[in-house]
């Protein structure tokens, strides 16, 4: 007999560096754990000198990284004995909120924008049996409305500004930094609401034993500081949706606009705190038209067998580009998360695109269209 060794998800892998005790009631759907798939194709294609990696979260229970944060708010939610959870969402804090509520027995609410989330992500909101609320605006609007709310109505916050969030996705720079052996030199992440950002930086930053002004849980006093993995921290670059980067227009956006729903938000919650990421990291922000995204989308489909939903090929577009001019040193390690699966987007993927072509049922047929294409 073999000793078992079934994963049991990041809060009892990371037991150790959360804040959860041994009457913690964890809830988990066993997340986390997952590839850093290393890049061949495209940097050999680009001609470009790094070791690059794509962290791809997308293969997370609810096929994105924000699986990682809700197993934790949940966690702490249960712990409380809270009964319903509530978020504004463009689409995966939802699915991840609807599922991780279910299996906590609890009733989530989620605000979504009317028309603006993709039928992947509302098929898992509606599956997994959460009140869908359809509004009427943004999600800055449903956003601003979900805290007022959680005054006045019993439901906790599962979204960013609930701090356990960003503890539960710290555990992606851990793993990085345990499958690395080291920090990278670089990380690159698409930023929407910003609590992505702010959670790696706390995790790299407590990886190499350091605080930082990105945790809202410690205020600058980590618990965590005396189990170090490594010794450096990357740079953090956050790469934004052009028509929603208000983090380089340097104030919010009033209407966003991106084809990349999932950060088509123009008033980021953590916004302090990925400004102390990038700042403390000596770091910087930048931004990818949505023709550059879903360029950098397709060809990491069709190159490297990693299919990603538009928002999260923001952080390999944005790298590939800084890795060209320079700005990403040559020789360098440069890991980028990839947030979100492509099934989740299924519309957006092929629009635009001849992709199926229809044959008779004949062997002459199926043998010419092969030779067509070899
Ligand atoms: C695939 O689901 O905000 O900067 O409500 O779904 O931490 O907000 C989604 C965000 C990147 C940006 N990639 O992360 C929501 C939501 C994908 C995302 C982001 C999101 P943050």
């Amino acid at each position: 007999m073999s000793k078992p060794h079934h994963y049991q998800g990041l809060v009892e892998r990371y037991r150790n560096r959360l804040p959860v005790d041994d009457s913690t009631p964890v809830i988990s759907l066993c997340e986390g754990d997952t590839p850093l798939i290393r890049l061949n194709n495209l940097p050999k294609e680009f001609g470009l000198d790094v070791e690059m990696y794509v962290k791809f979260d997308g293969t997370n229970p609810t096929s994105s990284f924000k699986d990682r944060g809700m197993a934790m708010a949940v966690t702490k939610a249960a712990e409380k004995g809270a009964k319903a959870i509530v978020c504004a969402s463009t689409g995966n804090t939802s699915a991840a909120a609807a599922a991780y509520a279910a299996r906590a027995g609890m009733t989530a609410f989620v605000l979504i924008p009317e028309g603006k989330i993709p039928m992947g992500k509302l098929a898992q909101a509606i599956a997994h049996g959460a009140v869908v609320l359809q509004i009427r605006g943004n999600f800055d609007d449903g956003m601003r409305l979900v805290k007022e709310v959680a005054d006045e109505a019993p439901v906790e916050i599962v979204n960013s500004v609930n701090p356990y969030r960003l503890q539960g996705q710290k555990t992606a720079a851990l793993e990085i930094v345990e499958a690395l052996g080291k920090a990278p030199d670089y990380h690159c992440i698409p930023v929407g609401n910003a609590g992505n950002i702010s959670a790696y930086w706390i995790g790299y930053s407590e990886a190499a034993g350091r605080n930082t002004q990105s945790c809202t849980l410690c205020n600058g006093n980590c618990p965590y500081l005396d189990n170090p993995l490594t010794d450096s921290r990357p740079v953090m670059v956050g790469y934004q949706a052009a028509g929603a980067a208000p983090f380089m227009r340097n104030k919010p956006v009033e209407n966003p606009e991106t084809l990349a729903t999932a950060i088509r938000i123009g008033n980021p919650q953590s916004w302090e705190l990925a400004k102390a990421a990038v700042e403390e990291s000596d770091g910087w922000f930048d931004e990818v038209t949505d023709e550059e995204l879903l360029h950098t989308q397709s060809l990491l489909a069709t190159k490297e067998g990693v299919f990603c939903e538009p928002a999260s090929a923001v952080s390999v577009c944005g790298a590939i580009r800084d890795i060209k001019s320079g700005k990403i040193k040559a020789g360098s390690v440069v890991t980028c998360t990839v947030t979100g699966h492509g099934l989740k987007d299924t519309a957006t993927a092929i629009a635009g695109k001849e992709h199926v072509e229809t044959i008779d049922a004949e062997l002459d047929s199926v043998k010419s269209a092969i030779l067509q294409h070899v």
